[in-house]
C-alpha cells in the first residue's frame, strides 16, 4: 500500500513541477505555515530576519519563535544559539544567520534545539574576479554583475540594485559577509572617484544583509590614478596617496573592507619594481586602512622561471618575512601550492607561517575542473585541504586550524573563494555549480562540516517538492531513495571522477592553453615560459613520468614539516593521490594494486570515464523529481562531460604511449579518436 501510495505521489509531483531556472539557488519558496516571530527590538535587520522567518515558515503551524539580541559567553563574533524556539545572538547579524540555519534545519530535518553555532572565520569573503568592462575572468556564469561597459556603465539601475540585494541575501543565508568585487588583475581606475561612486551604491545595496565590500587595487594606482612618478611603497607622496585615498573611501563606505592585492604576480606590479619587499608594500597599505578598521589581503600567488620549481617559491618567498607584517595584513594562500589543480596536496605555507595571519583562498569557479559544464561538487576538495595535517604544531594541526585562530593568534580570520558567479539567470552557469558557491558558504562558516552534510543541505533546498500538504510529504521515502541518495553519491563521487579522468595520480597542470579546459600535455611552443606548459609538470620521457620533488629532485618535500617531509620522501608511503607530485617513476613501477604505473594510469582513466557515464544514468533516473528545465539542462552538460571524459582519457594516454610505446592493457576500452584527431581538434569548450 505505501509503495502504491508513494508512486502516486511521485505521478502527481510529477504533474506540478513547474520549470525552474534555478534564480531562487537553495532559497526556494514552498509554501509557508503561520508563524509568530517577536523581536526585542526594531530593525532593519532583525525585521529581514523576520521576514524571511515569516515568509520561509515549514515547521509547526502557529509557532512562536523570538528573535534576542543578547551577548552570552558561548557565542562568538556572529554566531548564535537556537533553543525551543529562541534565536539569541550578539548582534543583529547573528539573528539573520540564525533565521536562516533555523529554516534550514527545518527543512532538513534536524534538530532545532541546543544549537550553538559559531563561525570558524571571521570574514568570509567571495573574490569576484569581474572586469570593469564587465567580462569576467575564467567566470562562466555570465557577465559581470557589478560592472558594464558603455557611456552608462557608472549609471545604476533599480533592476541592478534588486539583483546585488539577491546577491547579498543568498550569501548571508550561507553566512558570507564580503564580497570583493573586480578583479585580482586589478584595474588602478576601480579607485578612480568616478568608480567609487559606483562602489558605494553597491555597498549600499549590499549592507543590509552584512556583506561588506572589498576593493582588488592595482599597486600602481598612484601613478595611474593619481598621477604620481612612482608607486614606491616607502615614498612620502605615495604614502600619503593612499592615505588619502582610504579617507575619500571611508567617507563614502564607512564599514569598507579592505583591500585585496595582487603584486608581482604573473606581471602585476608590486613593491619588488622598486627594490621594497611584500611586507613594505603591504604595511604601507595596512598603515592607511588602519585608522578605519580595514585589513590588507596579501596574495602570496608568486612565481617567477628562475626556480626550477614553481611548488616551491611561495614558500621561499614569504616564510622568511613571517612576523613583519602589520596585525591587519592576511596573506592569502591557494589551497595548494602550484594553482587550483584538480589535486593538489595543500600549500605548505599553512602553518609554517606561525607570526602572520593566513588565509586559505579556494576557486570556486571551475578554471581548472570542467568550467560550467562538467558537474564537479568541489567540497570534497577544499574539505581534504581543511583537514590536512600539516604537523606544524604536533599532529592534528590541521589546515582548518592554523587558519581559523585556533592554534596560532590571529587579530583577523578569514578565508577567500574564487566567485562562480555571474548575470545569467542561474547565476552560476552549471545548475550543479550553485552547489560550490553553497558549499565555500557553509565551509567558511563551519571549516570541520562534511561534504556529505553539504550535499544533502544544498539538494533539499534546491530540489525538495514544493507541496507541503500532509498527502505529499509520504513522497519523503520515494524522494529520499530516488532522487537525494543516488544524486548526493554522485556529487561525492564527482570530483575524485574528474581527477580521474583529467590528471590522476598526483599529475598536474596537463592543460590546453586555451582556457584550462580540455587536455594539452604536449603543449610546449618555443616562445612560451616553461612555466605555462604541462611537459614542465609531467616530465614525461622513455624511462617514466612524474616531477621528481624529493631531495633528488627540487627538494619542495623539505617545506613540508615532519613526519611529512619523510613520508613523502619516501616512495613506498607518499600516498598514491600524490604519487607523481613528487616522484619521477618508471612506467614499470609496481603500484599498491600489483599494477605498473603504466597500467593503473589507464585504469584511473578509465575509472574516471565509466563513472561518468554513469552519471548519466544516475540523473536519467532522477528525472520524476526534477523540473523540465533544470532536468534537461544538467542531462546536457552530462553529456558533453562524457565525451569530454573520452577525449581526455584518449588524448592523455595516447601522448603517454609515444614516450612509453606501451600497449593498454587488455580489458581496457579502446580509444575513440586519435592523438592527431585531438591535437587538431579546437578547444573542447568551444562549441
Ligand atoms: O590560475 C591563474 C589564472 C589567472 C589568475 C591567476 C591568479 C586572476 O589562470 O587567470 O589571474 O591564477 O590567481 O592570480
Amino acid at each position: 500500500m505505501k509503495i502504491i501510495l508513494s508512486f502516486v505521489v511521485v505521478l502527481l509531483c510529477i504533474g506540478t513541477l513547474k520549470a525552474e531556472n534555478g534564480y531562487e539557488l537553495w532559497l526556494r519558496k514552498h509554501p509557508a505555515k503561520a508563524v509568530n516571530v517577536t523581536t526585542s527590538k526594531q530593525s532593519a535587520v532583525l525585521d529581514m530576519a523576520k521576514k524571511e522567518l515569516t515568509e520561509g515558515w515549514q515547521g509547526k503551524a502557529g509557532s512562536t519563535i523570538k528573535l534576542i539580541v543578547k551577548a552570552d559567553k558561548d557565542i562568538k563574533g556572529d554566531g548564535f544559539k537556537i533553543n525551543e524556539g529562541v534565536i539569541q545572538a550578539n548582534n543583529e547579524l547573528g539573528i539573520l544567520y540564525g533565521a536562516f540555519e533555523l529554516l534550514r534545519r527545518v527543512q532538513t530535518g534536524e534538530t532545532t534545539d541546543n544549537v550553538v553555532s559559531n563561525p570558524s572565520y571571521q570574514r568570509r569573503v567571495l573574490n569576484q574576479w569581474d572586469n570593469l568592462n564587465g567580462s569576467m575572468e575564467h567566470g562562466f556564469g555570465g557577465n559581470s554583475l557589478f560592472w558594464h561597459k558603455g557611456k552608462d556603465s557608472l549609471t545604476v539601475t533599480d533592476a541592478e540594485r534588486n539583483r546585488w540585494r539577491d546577491y547579498a541575501r543568498a550569501n548571508a543565508s550561507i553566512g558570507i559577509n564580503g564580497s570583493v568585487i573586480d578583479n585580482v588583475n586589478a584595474s588602478p581606475m576601480v579607485l578612480s572617484t568616478p568608480y567609487l561612486g559606483k562602489v558605494k551604491e553597491i555597498a549600499a545595496s549590499m549592507r543590509p544583509y552584512g556583506v561588506r565590500i572589498y576593493l582588488a587595487v592595482n599597486f600602481a594606482s598612484p601613478i595611474k590614478v593619481g598621477g604620481l612618478k612612482t608607486a614606491d611603497p616607502l615614498d612620502p607622496g605615495v604614502i600619503k596617496w593612499w592615505q588619502d585615498k582610504a579617507k575619500e573611501i571611508y567617507a563614502l563606505i564607512p564599514d569598507f573592507g579592505g583591500f585585496l592585492v595582487k603584486a608581482n604576480s604573473e606581471g602585476q606590479p608590486g613593491p619588488q619594481d622598486y627594490k621594497r619587499t611584500h611586507v613594505d608594500g603591504a604595511n604601507m597599505m595596512a598603515d592607511a586602512l588602519k585608522p578605519y578598521g580595514g585589513i590588507v589581503m596579501w596574495r602570496a600567488f608568486v612565481y617567477s622561471t628562475t626556480d626550477a620549481d614553481r611548488a616551491k617559491q611561495a614558500y621561499q618567498e614569504f616564510v622568511p618575512l613571517d612576523g613583519k607584517f602589520r596585525d591587519n595584513v592576511i596573506i592569502q594562500v591557494k589551497n595548494g601550492p602550484v594553482d587550483f589543480q584538480p589535486r593538489e596536496p595543500f600549500s605548505p605555507l599553512f602553518g609554517a607561517m606561525k607570526k602572520t595571519s593566513v588565509m586559505p583562498e579556494f576557486q570556486i569557479t571551475q578554471e581548472y575542473l570542467g568550467h560550467a559544464i562538467h558537474l564537479v561538487f568541489l567540497s570534497s576538495m577544499w574539505e581534504e585541504c581543511l583537514k590536512s595535517d600539516t604537523y606544524q604544531e604536533g599532529e592534528g594541526s590541521t589546515v582548518g586550524k592554523v587558519t581559523d585562530g585556533s592554534i596560532y593568534p590571529q587579530k583577523y580570520t578569514a578565508i577567500a573563494g574564487v566567485a562562480n558567479v555571474g548575470l545569467d539567470s542561474s547565476w552560476c552557469g552549471h545548475p550543479f555549480a550553485a552547489a560550490n558557491w553553497y558549499a565555500f558558504g557553509r565551509l567558511a562558516w563551519n571549516n570541520t562540516l562534511t561534504s556529505d552534510q553539504i550535499a544533502k543541505e544544498w539538494l533539499v533546498q534546491t530540489f525538495s517538492p514544493r507541496e507541503t500538504n500532509e498527502t505529499l510529504l509520504t513522497a519523503t521515502t520515494a524522494w529520499n531513495s530516488g532522487f537525494l541518495l543516488p544524486v548526493k553519491k554522485m556529487m561525492l563521487q564527482s570530483r575524485e571522477a574528474a581527477v580521474n579522468y583529467m590528471m590522476p595520480l598526483g599529475l598536474h597542470h596537463m592543460f590546453s592553453a586555451y582556457e584550462h579546459y580540455g587536455p594539452g600535455p604536449w603543449y610546449a611552443p618555443p616562445r612560451v615560459r616553461v612555466d605555462w606548459t604541462p611537459p614542465y609538470y609531467h616530465k614525461a620521457d622513455a624511462k617514466g613520468l612524474g616531477f621528481d620533488r624529493t631531495k633528488t629532485g627540487s627538494d619542495a618535500i623539505s617545506q613540508y614539516k615532519e613526519p611529512l617531509q619523510s613520508v613523502f620522501a619516501d616512495v613506498n608511503k607518499t600516498p598514491e593521490i600524490y604519487l607523481l607530485w613528487f616522484h619521477h617513476l618508471p612506467w614499470d613501477y609496481k603500484m599498491k594494486s600489483g599494477r605498473s604505473l603504466w597500467e593503473e594510469l589507464c585504469y584511473k582513466y578509465q575509472d574516471g570515464l565509466t563513472t561518468v557515464r554513469d552519471f548519466q544514468k544516475i540523473w536519467d533516473n532522477a528525472k520524476p523529481y526534477v523540473d523540465s528545465q533544470r532536468f534537461a539542462d544538467v542531462q546536457t552538460r552530462l553529456m558533453r562531460q562524457t565525451r569530454d571524459a573520452q577525449i581526455w582519457k584518449d588524448g592523455v594516454l595516447q601522448y603517454f604511449q609515444t614516450f612509453n610505446n606501451l600497449p593498454f592493457p587488455p580489458d581496457m576500452e579502446r580509444p575513440m579518436t586519435t592523438l592527431k584527431y585531438i591535437e587538431a581538434t579546437p578547444p573542447l569548450n568551444i562549441k
